[in-house]
């Protein structure tokens, strides 16, 4: 791996949020490829930072300003890791389900479905399912993205399908879920649409879901 890309994974685990948007913006200079840069540099960082969380070596404060650097560093990725001149093909409205405050995977959703031209409303997290509701009728989008991260909150997840289906709209959305412990098996059991194990898998298959839609 280029020494840039383990400084950026150095710095990420110790929270310089400042140092790993210089450093981002260095390897792009460089001609790094995006993805490079978020997959070896970013995102292997917040891996040994998962780890560590996991095996009580570092806390809540620690793993939040972590977060804060990976934020800054996807932001300064992203117009890199959009296809360039993608045609609209429709509308998503994205956010992490109630009581969930976790986003940097929803944030990577939200870049990837942009780069994919597919325009984003992104409702933040602890989103309710009513929340989704209102915005899936006021912005008049085609799909509702939905990313958990707890095995808590994996449940509003069907809280919000079955949301869906009181209101009388489950057949005119397409449900997408997502988040470290969701599988494929639990979104057959909650009745959602399609399951992503990734960014960039969730960009294609909504790509795919929605070209199907409209050609439907
Ligand atoms: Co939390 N946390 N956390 N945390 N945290 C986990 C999830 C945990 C597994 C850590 C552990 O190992 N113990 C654990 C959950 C255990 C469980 O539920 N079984 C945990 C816990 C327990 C907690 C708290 C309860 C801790 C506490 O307070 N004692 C608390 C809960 C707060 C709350 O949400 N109510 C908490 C808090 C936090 C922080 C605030 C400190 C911080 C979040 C900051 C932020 O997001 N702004 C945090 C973090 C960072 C993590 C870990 C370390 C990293 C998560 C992450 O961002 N990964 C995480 C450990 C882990 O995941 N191994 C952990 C990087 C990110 C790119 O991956 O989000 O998985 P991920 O996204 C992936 C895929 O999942 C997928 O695409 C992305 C990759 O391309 N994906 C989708 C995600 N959403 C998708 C949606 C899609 C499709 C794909 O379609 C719509």
């Amino acid at each position: 791996m280029s020494a840039i890309l383990s400084e950026i994974s150095a710095n990420l685990q110790a929270g310089k949020a400042k140092i790993v948007g210089e450093l981002v913006g260095k390897a792009l200079a460089e001609n790094i490829p995006a993805k490079d840069i978020l997959e070896q540099g970013l995102l292997s960082g917040m891996d040994i930072i998962a780890v560590k969380f996991k095996n009580n070596e570092v806390y809540v404060p620690e793993v939040l300003i972590a977060a804060r650097a990976m934020n800054t560093g996807t932001a300064l990725l992203k117009p890199h890791l959009a296809d360039e001149g993608a045609v609209a093909v429709g509308k998503a409205i994205i956010g992490t389900v109630k009581g969930d405050l976790h986003d940097i995977g929803k944030n990577l959703v939200r870049m990837m479905f942009e780069g994919k031209g597919i325009e984003v409303v992104d409702l933040g997290v602890d989103v309710s399912p009513e929340k989704f509701i209102e915005a899936f009728k006021t912005e008049k989008a085609d799909i509702i993205a939905l990313s958990a991260l707890l095995t808590t909150t994996m449940g509003e997840m069907k809280s919000t399908v079955d949301a869906f289906k009181e209101a009388g709209l489950r057949d005119d959305v397409i449900i997408m879920i997502g988040g470290a412990p969701i599988t494929d098996s639990f979104c057959d059991s909650i009745g959602a649409d399609i399951y992503a194990a990734d960014a960039a898998s969730a960009a294609e298959s909504a790509k795919q879901a929605l070209l199907e839609k409209k050609s439907a």
